[in-house]
């Protein structure tokens, strides 16, 4: 079965000094480039919010960052503002070796919804393109690594699976934002879906 490497969100504002950044997060750049040549494709997500992104604090007049409101799709963190189109932040780490892509994905691109999902925005409805076209290269078995493990690549990884993909996570290869024990819910979660951590 032909496997892809999926690399999410290894963006700088994800990474120390960034925007929404994760502790540890550019610490992963090396083992990410070292496991591309494993795989039979790379793919790397790329986070991409409007500036007036509904999921970001400070487009909601006193609402604190990290602070929960209820959108039409269900609950959504409000994150401080981070990889708004064309900014640096939005940009992938320097040290990723990028050019190993063979396709770049990008989600969150439409104001009044948020993506975490490499597949799915997070109504679990608006497809991002990415499971067609892994299906028409043949690919079926799926490794995630990137940020954060407990957000973006908790919910890309239980997707796949309910989408007939075998997903494992390496998990030295993620690091998490870790919100009021996100990190220990999402790792219950995979499990209970059938991603593999390892
Ligand atoms: C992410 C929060 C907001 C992630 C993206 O990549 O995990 N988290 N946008
Ligand atoms: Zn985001």
């Amino acid at each position: 079965m032909a496997k892809a490497l999926i690399v999410i969100d290894m963006q700088l504002d994800f990474c120390p000094g960034g925007r929404l950044a994760v502790a540890g997060g550019d610490e992963i750049v090396p083992a990410i480039n070292a496991l591309m040549a494993g795989f039979d494709a790379v793919v790397l997500t790329q986070d991409w919010h409007p500036r007036d992104h509904a999921s970001f604090a400070d487009n909601h007049p006193g609402a604190a960052p990290f602070s929960q409101i209820e959108m039409p799709y269900g609950p959504q963190v409000l994150w401080p503002a981070h990889c708004v189109i064309g900014s640096e932040g939005a940009g992938f780490h320097p040290g990723l070796d990028a050019t190993h892509a063979d396709l770049v994905i990008r989600k969150g691109f439409r104001a009044q919804i948020d993506s975490y999902s490499a597949f799915y925005e997070n109504d679990h409805q608006t497809a991002t393109g990415l499971a067609g076209y892994l299906r028409d290269r043949s690919i079926g078995d799926l490794t995630f690594v990137g940020l954060a493990h407990d957000f973006c690549v908790a919910w890309s990884a239980i997707d796949a699976v309910r989408l007939g993909f075998r997903a494992t996570v390496v998990e030295d290869a993620t690091r998490a934002i870790d919100l009021n024990g996100s990190r220990e819910a999402a790792r219950e979660d995979m499990h209970k879906a059938g991603v593999t951590l390892a």
